[in-house]
């Protein structure tokens, strides 16, 4: 992609009215802008990002055997009547009328209506286990909608639920998305710590939220500082194999909310220099709550003899736009963003120091030109505007590399690449960049 034909309107001015870091960067760098409070457009920039993030997101559940299908967001009430829902949801719900007078509403998430859509497609214990998840916009009226598109009125959500006979089947469908969610969030760079949570308006008893530590987190976090240091990509899980270590391995030292947090139990766990207390961004959600739904809709299966049960129910959230913010919010610095190769939106950034430069700017095409032939995601810096505003801008950004070329460097046969996060630097031929950005 040309820069100078590239929809991203930077700002220089820091915005007045963004609070936090991550707020500040996406409306500098063009990522987003504001619809209305808590509602976000996502320009070419961002939106990018919000892709890689979901295929990352879609990637791990396909891994863990859990299919994507599309539900609509716009929803009836009728099935929230008969759950409960529709009462307990309160304001945060938005309500809508169609022409025929029917009330409808904009889901703030899906159990209802995954729940129907199951109850009139399975009845027995043979089309058991079910795992089934979305990625879809969600709507929910927050009293303050804050800190950009962390916490907004309408989010990407990915939401999956899961279906079993029995407790025990739903607790090995519970193992399995504990499993992918943390090998979802390090893929994306990040380390995001399981903690024992409250359920809220989903229900049920047993719940993990997912964190990661930043100081613009929303919740005060408690947890034992060996979490930090479990490696979870070191091996492929087996998700049709017992997962109840590996997950008991994530459980056992303290980690839990403020919500959920007991200073004894912390204190008598956890030895002093190993107390880790922060604030948390909560990037994920599970819930076990067995046959909340599948009771008031009558979702039932019949077991090995015939008998007739509600079936054991599961749900597990990813907040996907959210996980944007939160990036940034745990990896930035005083220039901009440094996204995690992962989920950047381009990988490098190809600056052409003097555009107006005939020689200058034909090792940039040429580069420009070998690097999209091997696939490599490229942002071309073509415009005529000065070094320090092209430095500045691909700073902002924070592509992972950026790939710098001058007249001196191009007669001298080099340019310079360089690395977003640690700001090494290195001379080298094109050739050898090339083969450096190609992994060849
Ligand atoms: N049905 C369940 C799981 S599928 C559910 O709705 N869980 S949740 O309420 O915890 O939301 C799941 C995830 O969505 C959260 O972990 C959070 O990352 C994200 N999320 C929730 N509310 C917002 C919001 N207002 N703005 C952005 N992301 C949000």
């Amino acid at each position: 992609m040309r820069l100078s034909a590239y929809f991203m309107p930077t700002l220089k001015e820091t915005p007045s009215d963004a609070e936090i870091v991550s707020h500040r960067l996406m409306l500098r760098a063009g990522m987003v802008r504001q619809a209305s409070a808590g509602i976000y457009s996502w320009l070419p920039l961002g939106f990018r990002v919000l892709k890689r993030i979901e295929q990352i997101v879609r990637e791990e559940q396909d891994r863990a055997g859990c299919q994507e299908l599309l539900m609509p967001t716009i929803q009836s009430a009728d099935l929230w009547r008969q759950s409960g829902r529709y009462d307990d949801y309160g304001k945060e719900m938005l309500r809508i009328e169609d022409r025929h007078g029917r009330d409808m509403l904009y889901g703030p998430t899906n159990e209802e209506l995954i729940t129907d859509i199951f109850r009139h497609a399975i009845r027995s214990y043979r089309e058991l286990p079910r795992l089934l998840y979305h990625i879809q916009w969600k709507f929910r009226d927050e009293v303050r909608p804050r800190f950009g598109v962390m916490r907004g009125r309408e989010f990407l959500m990915k939401d999956g639920y899961s279906f079993d006979l029995d407790h025990e089947g739903a607790k090995r469908a519970y193992n399995k998305m504990f499993v992918a969610y943390l090998r979802t969030f390090a893929r994306m760079g990040l380390k995001a710590i399981p903690m024992e949570a409250e359920t809220g308006p989903i229900g049920g008893k047993l719940s993990h939220e997912f964190i990661i530590l930043a100081d613009t987190g929303e919740t005060t976090v408690f947890c034992h500082a060996d979490l930090l240091d479990h490696d979870v990509l070191a091996e492929d899980p087996d998700y049709e194999g017992d997962l109840s270590l590996l997950v008991d391995d994530w459980t056992r030292a303290y980690a839990r909310t403020d919500d959920k947090h007991e200073p004894a139990a912390f204190e008598a766990e956890v030895p002093e220099d190993r107390r880790i207390e922060r604030r948390g961004i909560e990037v994920g959600h599970i819930f076990y709550f067995g046959t909340k739904y599948s009771e008031p809709i009558g979702a039932l299966v019949t077991d090995a003899d015939g008998q007739s049960h509600a079936v054991h129910m599961g749900s597990y959230g990813i907040g996907v736009s959210r996980r944007a913010g939160a990036i940034i919010e745990a990896s930035h610095d005083d220039k901009g963003i440094v996204w995690p190769e992962p989920v950047a939106p381009f990988k490098v950034g190809l600056i052409n120091l003097r555009a107006s430069d005939q020689a200058c700017s034909a090792a940039c095409e040429d580069l420009y030109g070998k690097l999209r032939g091997a696939g490599v995601e490229v942002l071309y810096d073509d415009r005529d505007e000065s070094a320090g505003a092209k430095f500045a801008d691909m700073d902002l950004i924070g592509l992972p590399w950026q790939l710098i070329v001058g007249p001196r460097g191009v007669k001298a046969g080099v340019v310079e690449l360089k690395s977003r996060a640690t700001d090494d630097r290195e001379e080298l031929s094109p050739d050898s960049a090339l083969a450096r950005m190609t992994g060849s």
